[in-house]
């Protein structure tokens, strides 16, 4: 079934931060690297979450409910925006550190890495922290489209390793590249059994019942 994506609520400071009582998966990354237009293209909706071809766009924790499945996929702010002041940047660290961590329906974050680079400090300094912090993390190699099919192989490769040898999804937002491929890996990090391995399942209980 096709699933949509409703912005259920907004969260700009530590007064707001109280989350759902539902399975949660962040997305984070650095400013720019495209989150925001991730979630689009999975929403099919090319307004539903802003954009900007200047980084640090996004600038609240944006939980989208995802229906009919019943768990959030979670917009962050990016990290390593420097055009904003020393306080600003540390407010905003505290405020995602407060909701990745302090939040038990956290299923998994989703660390977007532009793939046309190679591994930046932040990046791997976010995956070893989440990684302390026992999160399980879902790789994303995002501008799949700007990428040599060369380079897509390199990089995965490349991320696989530092990712203790799960290899991270290869995405495009402009192409829909990785579509069904970042959905699956979503419904596996909250439990949902994809329908094709339900079904004979199922099929096999009827049988034992009858
Ligand atoms: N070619 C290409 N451009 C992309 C892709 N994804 C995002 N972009 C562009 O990259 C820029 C940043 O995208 P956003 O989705 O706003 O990035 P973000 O990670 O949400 O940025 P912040 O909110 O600042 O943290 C925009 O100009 C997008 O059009 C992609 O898959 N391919
Ligand atoms: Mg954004």
């Amino acid at each position: 079934m096709r699933k949509t994506l409703h912005l259920e609520k907004t969260i700009y400071g530590q007064n707001d931060l109280t989350v759902p009582e539902a399975p949660q998966i962040a997305l984070a990354g650095r400013s720019n690297v495209g989150k925001s237009s991730l979630l689009n293209r999975l929403a099919g909706r090319k307004q539903l979450a802003k954009t900007s071809s200047t980084p640090g766009k996004t600038q609240s924790i944006n939980l989208y409910r995802v229906d009919p499945s019943g768990y959030y996929l979670v917009d962050l702010p990016g990290y390593g925006y420097a055009r904003r002041s020393k306080e600003e940047r540390a407010r905003w660290a505290k405020l995602i550190e407060r909701y990745l961590t302090g939040n038990e329906r956290l299923q998994g974050v989703a660390v977007l890495i532009d793939c046309r680079l190679p591994p930046q400090q932040s990046d791997l300094d976010m995956v070893g922290w989440l990684r302390a912090e026992g999160v399980p993390v879902l790789g994303v190699l995002t501008k799949a489209d700007k990428c040599t099919q060369r380079d897509r192989q390199a990089q995965k490769a490349r991320w696989a390793a530092l990712l203790g040898g799960q290899a991270p999804v290869l995405f495009s937002s402009v192409s829909g590249m990785g579509f069904e491929e970042l959905w699956r890996l979503f419904d596996q990090a909250v439990g949902l059994a994809d329908t094709e391995s339900a079904a004979p399942a199922q099929r096999q209980e009827t049988a034992q019942d009858a």
